[in-house]
């Protein structure tokens, strides 16, 4: 959900099995040509060609949608949301793709602060694989901070959950393009700004629950009952240093959602390292501590107001397994070198 800077890109590949590194490799011209600039904001697949396409935000005005083909540069910018489809002043902030009014066709999230510091959602829809840009539509409520994108009533068609002040959240269904807001939860719920909230099945019984990182620092953890979010009860210990976004994903194919945690074990993050958790599991267990590539000690970007550390997941390779987007820094340039690198998961037999 969060956009992040990326002066260059370079593509990682490692192996997970066995969780040690084997081979790096940089295939970023072969990939994107000279149009290696921007920030890396989603992936999704736009135009229903099952390969999957990257969503980048330039000068924080502008997105451009890289549509994957054939030949090389294997993604190519084809769609655009240029800085006059938008108000006048408007910052991009993420953008979330999915399909929000149930059409089966992809459309696109963006959120954005308008001369202010409430977050505005925007969507487009999606058409004809690709993006119907006169036709938009803007959220009647503007939200304290980024929502979170998810399938709040159970009906396959992700909703738009957020707060709308300080102590009340709701969420916003989509269907058929009619805007219908909804009190979320029944008790009032100080999200910390940013949150690192998700939705993830916390207690193993398949169905997603709500994690939210509140004010504190500490965490509440909704539990989903049948579309319904009733119990909930909250953890006080504080994970880390750094602030958190925990990510969530099948990342060994076995059926069952794995939960991933980029820590940084102090304010600078010149340790960086990322757990994972399996379901039903309360150890975190550390995939990746070694962040060394070409001689360079690669280190989160230490998470701050506005972003917290990032972890995207998504299939880039294709390969049916999830992989991982980081945004690293050179911890020895304090000119503060930012990389997006991309952890490609790989399965070892
Ligand atoms: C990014 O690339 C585009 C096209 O190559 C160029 O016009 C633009 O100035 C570049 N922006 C930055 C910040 O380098
Ligand atoms: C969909 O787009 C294609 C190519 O851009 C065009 O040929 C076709 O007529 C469009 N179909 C509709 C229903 O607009
Ligand atoms: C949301 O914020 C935008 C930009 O600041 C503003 O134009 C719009 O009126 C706001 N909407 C509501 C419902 O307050
Ligand atoms: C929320 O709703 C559930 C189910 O109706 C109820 O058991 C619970 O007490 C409610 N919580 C609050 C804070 O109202
Ligand atoms: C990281 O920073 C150090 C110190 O400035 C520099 O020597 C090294 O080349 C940098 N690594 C990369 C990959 O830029
Ligand atoms: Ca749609």
């Amino acid at each position: 959900m969060w956009a992040f800077k990326l002066n260059h890109l370079a593509f990682l590949v490692f192996i997970l099995g066995k969780y040690n590194t084997v081979a790096l490799q940089d295939v970023t011209a072969e990939l994107f040509g000279s149009a290696n600039n921007g920030t890396v904001a989603a992936f999704g697949d736009l135009n229903s060609d099952k390969q999957t396409d990257i969503f980048i935000i330039r000068e924080q005005t502008e997105l451009l949608i890289f549509l994957a083909d054939s030949t090389s540069p294997y993604f190519k910018p084809k769609v655009k949301i240029t800085k006059d489809i938008l108000p006048k002043g408007t910052v991009i902030t993420s953008v979330v793709p999915g399909d929000y009014d149930g059409d089966s066709q992809m459309d696109v999230l963006l959120t954005a602060q308008i001369s202010s510091s409430v977050t505005t959602v925007f969507i487009f829809w999606g058409n004809n694989q690709t993006l119907d840009l006169g036709d938009r539509v803007m959220l009647s409520k503007n939200l304290t901070d980024q929502p979170l994108v998810m399938d709040f009533n159970g009906d396959m068609i992700p909703d738009v959950f957020g707060a709308i002040d300080a102590s009340s959240t709701e969420v916003c269904f989509l269907t058929n393009r009619n805007q219908v807001w909804q009190k979320a939860l029944n008790s009032s719920v100080h999200m910390r700004i940013p949150h690192s909230n998700a939705f993830i099945d916390l207690n193993g019984d398949f169905a997603a629950d709500l994690f939210l990182t509140t004010d504190g620092p500490m965490f509440e953890t909704w539990i989903n009952k049948v579309h319904f979010y009733s119990s909930t009860q909250s953890i006080t210990e504080s994970i880390v240093s750094c602030s958190l976004d925990v990510s969530v994903t099948d990342l060994d194919g076995d059926g069952y959602q794995d939960h991933l945690l980029p820590v940084c074990s102090e304010e600078s993050c010149k340790t960086s390292a990322i757990y994972l958790a399996k379901p039903g599991s309360e150890q975190w267990v550390s995939i990746l501590s070694d962040f060394n590539h070409k001689e360079t000690v690669w280190g989160f970007v230490p998470g701050n107001t506005n972003q917290p550390l990032v972890l995207h997941l998504g299939d880039y390779n294709l390969d049916g397994f999830p992989d991982a987007l980081v945004i690293l820094r050179n911890t020895s340039d304090s000119s503060g070198l930012e990389c997006a690198f991309v952890l490609l998961v790989v399965k070892v037999m």
